[in-house]
């Protein structure tokens, strides 16, 4: 098929709440959205760069001139085979969010192509995977206490709260105290350095928490083994694995235990299933991560979960925890802390054409 036109476009969405991690927050998010056309049949992505440079160095701005300077032109027009493989311009290094946006609509568009569900192409098996729910930063114990209380009442299968020196021990233990039984994990983005804060790291062996997340610097693998070696609750990697080559490395080093998979920062479906396959193979648990993605990365998610190495739920949540509207229909709804995988062709949800439309503050058009 040939790629006869690529659409980019930034939309405003506001979150219903704002949301921070240890390196800082967000509420106004500016989200890409990606659609490639071959053969009478359109692609769907979302691209993951934050706002700010924080997370990652890749931003929307960044990933916009990236995809706009050098993926989408020497794309378009161009002869493929399998939209599963898109990898335009192979030399240039990095920006993975930029180059995931391209394979993830590939993806999309090969399983319209073929009439069946990403989920499907994808390899899945699982028909709904278990959910969950990311809490940022709160302003006390109360506010974090009640967020908790009402996830679980919703039914959530993991409450992760985020973490940062100084709020940490004190508010996991009164989040433990409070509800003996939750599945809680902490997430730090990278707050914590070795040696100095082992000590701290060490007492939330205390809180039979399902995993801390990222406790050490996104580049520092290795004493990311140096602490698994020390604490019993099972590291687990974000930030750190950015490609298979990553998560090979993170095995050999006993670097962690578990593995956060989000398809935007390791370059696309196909590097998240590799490292599926790898994690699976050496009995690491994954599960996916979230970007507070709209509907469209959301639907690219939750078919990536239903291969059977997820085993634990991921970041994903209701529609309605994000937003007053999302951008696609039907909205994500979870069921008995479930969410169904869409069975539909592709993503299996459908953009909402109208409400993007008008919602663009941006948009580059590339044709063949
Ligand atoms: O570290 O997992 C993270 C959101 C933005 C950047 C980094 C992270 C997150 C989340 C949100 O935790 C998860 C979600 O999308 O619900
Ligand atoms: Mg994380």
């Amino acid at each position: 098929m040939r790629i006869a036109r690529a659409v980019l476009r930034e939309i405003p969405l506001r979150l219903r709440e704002y949301f921070e991690i240890s390196s800082g927050g967000t509420q106004a998010r500016r989200v890409l959205l990606l659609t490639l056309e071959a053969d009478g049949v359109a692609g769907w992505s979302e691209c993951v760069a934050g706002e700010t440079p924080g997370y990652s160095y890749e931003t929307t701005d960044t990933a916009w001139h990236v995809l706009t300077r050098w993926l989408l032109p020497e794309l378009t027009g161009s002869e493929v085979r399998d939209g599963r493989r898109l990898n335009p311009a192979p030399w240039l290094r990095g920006h993975p969010m930029a180059r995931a946006a391209v394979e993830m609509a590939g993806w999309d568009l090969e399983a319209k192509r073929r009439s069946v569900s990403l989920s499907d192409l994808l390899g899945g098996t699982g028909r709904a995977v278990p959910a969950g729910v990311s809490i940022g930063l709160q302003k006390n114990n109360a506010a974090l206490l009640a967020r908790v209380e009402g996830y679980l009442g919703e039914g959530y299968r993991k409450i992760k709260i985020k973490i940062k020196p100084g709020r940490d021990v004190d508010m996991l233990r009164a989040v433990r105290d409070r509800f003996p039984e939750a599945p809680i994990m902490a997430d730090a983005n990278s707050a914590y350095s070795l040696p100095e804060d082992l000590a701290r790291l060490r007492e939330l062996d205390d809180l039979d928490l399902m995993m801390i997340e990222q406790p050490l610097g996104h580049e520092d693998l290795l004493d990311h083994a140096v602490l698994q070696s020390r604490i019993e609750t099972p590291v687990c990697l974000d930030e750190s694995i950015r490609s298979l080559g990553d998560a090979r490395l993170a095995l050999h080093l006993k670097a962690a235990s578990i593995v956060n998979i989000k398809p935007g920062r390791v370059g696309g479906l196909g590097e998240s299933v590799a490292i599926h396959d790898d994690c699976r193979a050496a009995r690491w648990p994954v599960w996916c991560g979230g970007m507070l993605e709209s509907g469209i990365g959301r639907a690219h998610n939750v078919a990536l979960a239903s291969l059977p190495g997820f085993t634990l739920p991921g970041d994903i949540s209701n529609s309605r925890r994000y937003w007053e509207e999302d951008i696609v229909s039907p909205e994500f709804e979870m069921v008995d802390g479930m969410m169904p995988v869409p069975r539909g062709p592709g993503i299996g949800v459908e953009p909402r054409a109208g409400r993007i439309e008008a919602l663009t503050t941006r948009m580059e058009v590339f044709e063949a």
